[in-house]
């Protein structure tokens, strides 16, 4: 596989970057591909005495970056942007490879990395804070953002490149300095990310800004939520990851970005446009196997459409070319590994004995030649009779409950009556309905989109939801905020020491 070259992937790799890649302490592992099972190639991990060395190193690299004009910084930016289109096949291609996911979707990630280069950039030159007026005579006010230090980034294996581009570009143009510990699932993609990203900065000796600490959770992944050097732990995964590092961070008072589980809705009305609908929710069900955090696991449909909706997804997910991610033209690739396979099954039968009805797939399928190994499953549709607890679980695979309501006010309530709340749609022609999904009483969710699925979100908005999904916005807009420390200021120009509030004090 000759393009793994060409982004610095070897046979034998090590785990951890620090300005330089050093020789990793702990064990080796190989990163297999899902769609075959075959061998792509090994790391090494890093435990925590790399780590130390890794976070030292980009803590230093932070104090001189923090002195760095933020332009300038975007600057360098710019440069990791064009490196990534010029290696997007190649990259696109591994994480195909490695994640499972199909490779249009592959490049869609790398994409996303480079549409988040661009945004930060711009950002370089808008990192605006307020002026604000003072009660008090010849004094001013003002707010102002400051870098923050070390960012950690522990992401998922489902966007093992899109996501940690989201933090470390706008974390570099804030003026910090990131540490990455990525799933040991899709660990070579983090390598290669960082391979085309950290030269940039190492020509001026900034690698260790990109530090990399590939590891196990239970080591590398304790050191970074532990450490008071690291201000904020960005982190991406499950519900249960997340509230174990939302409380080792917050009890030495850290920040954190936490984007967790979701179970996305599409609710679809009686007057929506039904061939959009499909399109929405086949993409958002089927998509990426499944295995996105906004993937759509509940569709909410009305009455008067749920039958025939439902006949046509059956119709539709027979036709899903199901098979190699790196051919052109399949649609669905694999899940990541045999424990994703086994948990659809088990929430399959969980569904089916509290009452659910399997209207089509959900079993495990054997593909032939190099496929045999991989762990491919027939995307699943099952009707429930009620939301029952199993619908209120996040399972990372492609199975959709379908749950049929009278009427808009009963859709919302099921909506959100979930613990997650990442994403949601509703299919409706009716501007009324659609106006009220989107106010304060209806979708309770980070992410509520009209007569558009629940996946797939563009880079320019804030990303991210509420309740168990965490409360952490990445990405666009103003997240950037978050990577930031803020300054308010008062400067008295006047020679009186005039007090606020009015106070008299000693006078
Ligand atoms: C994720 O699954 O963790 O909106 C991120 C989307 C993508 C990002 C998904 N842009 O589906």
């Amino acid at each position: 596989m000759e393009f793994l070259d060409r982004v610095g992937i070897k046979p034998s790799n090590s785990g951890v970057y620090c300005g330089r890649w050093i020789e990793a302490g702990g064990d080796e592992i190989a990163s297999h591909s899902p769609a075959t099972g075959g061998e792509i190639a090994k790391l090494r991990l890093g435990t925590v005495a790399e780590y130390e060395t890794t976070v030292a190193a980009a803590h230093a690299a932070f104090l001189r970056w923090r002195e760095v004009p933020a332009p300038r910084r975007g600057d360098y930016v710019r440069r990791m942007g064009e490196r990534l289109r010029e290696r997007k096949e190649e990259l696109g291609r591994l994480v195909s490879l490695e994640a499972g996911k199909i490779i249009e979707e592959g490049r869609g990630e790398v994409q996303e990395a480079i549409d988040i280069a661009d945004f930060a950039v711009g950002l370089s030159r808008q990192l605006y804070g307020l002026t604000i007026a003072s009660e008090r005579p010849q004094h001013a006010m003002r707010e102002t953002w400051h870098p923050l230090g070390v960012v950690g980034v522990i992401s998922a294996f489902n966007f093992p490149a899109a996501v940690w581009a989201w933090n470390a570009m706008i974390a570099l143009v804030c003026g910090d300095a990131v540490l990455w510990k990525p799933s040991p699932k899709a660990a070579l993609t983090a390598l290669a990310m960082t391979n085309v990203c950290a030269p940039v900065l190492e020509e001026d000796g900034f690698g260790a800004l990109l530090g990399l600490c590939c590891g196990e959770g239970s080591d590398v992944g304790a050191a970074l939520t532990h450490d008071r050097r690291v201000p904020l732990v960005s982190a991406t995964g499950s519900t249960r990851m997340g509230k174990l590092v939302g409380e080792v961070v917050g009890a030495r008072l850290g920040r954190t970005i936490l984007e967790l589980g979701g179970n996305n809705a599409i609710i679809v009305l009686d007057d929506a446009d039904l061939d959009m609908a499909l399109r929405a929710i086949l993409f958002g069900a089927v998509g990426t196997a499944g295995q996105r955090c906004t993937s759509t696991r509940r569709l909410i449909v009305q009455s008067g459409v749920r039958a025939e909706l439902e006949r046509r997804l059956v119709d539709a997910y027979a036709t899903i070319a199901i098979g190699d991610p790196l051919d052109e033209d399949t649609l669905m690739g694999p899940l990541i590994d045999a424990g994703a396979v086994a948990d659809m099954q088990t929430a399959i039968e969980r569904a089916t004995a509290a009452g659910g009805e399997v209207l089509r797939g959900g079993g495990r399928l054997t593909l032939e030649g190099d496929l045999a190994g991989g762990h491919y499953v027939d995307p699943c549709i099952i009707r429930m009779p009620q939301q029952l607890d199993i619908v209120c679980e996040e399972t990372f695979a492609p199975i959709l409950y379908i749950l049929e309501v009278s009427g808009f006010d009963a859709a919302m309530a099921m909506h959100n009556a979930v613990p997650q709340g990442l994403s949601s749609a509703i299919f409706t022609s009716n501007i009324s309905h659609a106006e009220r999904f989107l106010s304060a009483i209806g979708s309770d969710c980070g992410i509520a989109n009209v007569n558009l699925g629940t996946s797939g979100a563009e880079i320019g908005g804030a990303f991210g939801g509420e309740k168990e999904t965490g409360g952490g916005r990445e990405s666009g807009s103003d997240s950037w905020k978050a990577y930031m420390r803020r300054m308010t200021s008062t400067i008295n120009w006047g020679n009186e020491l005039p007090l606020a509030q009015g106070i008299k004090f000693g006078d």
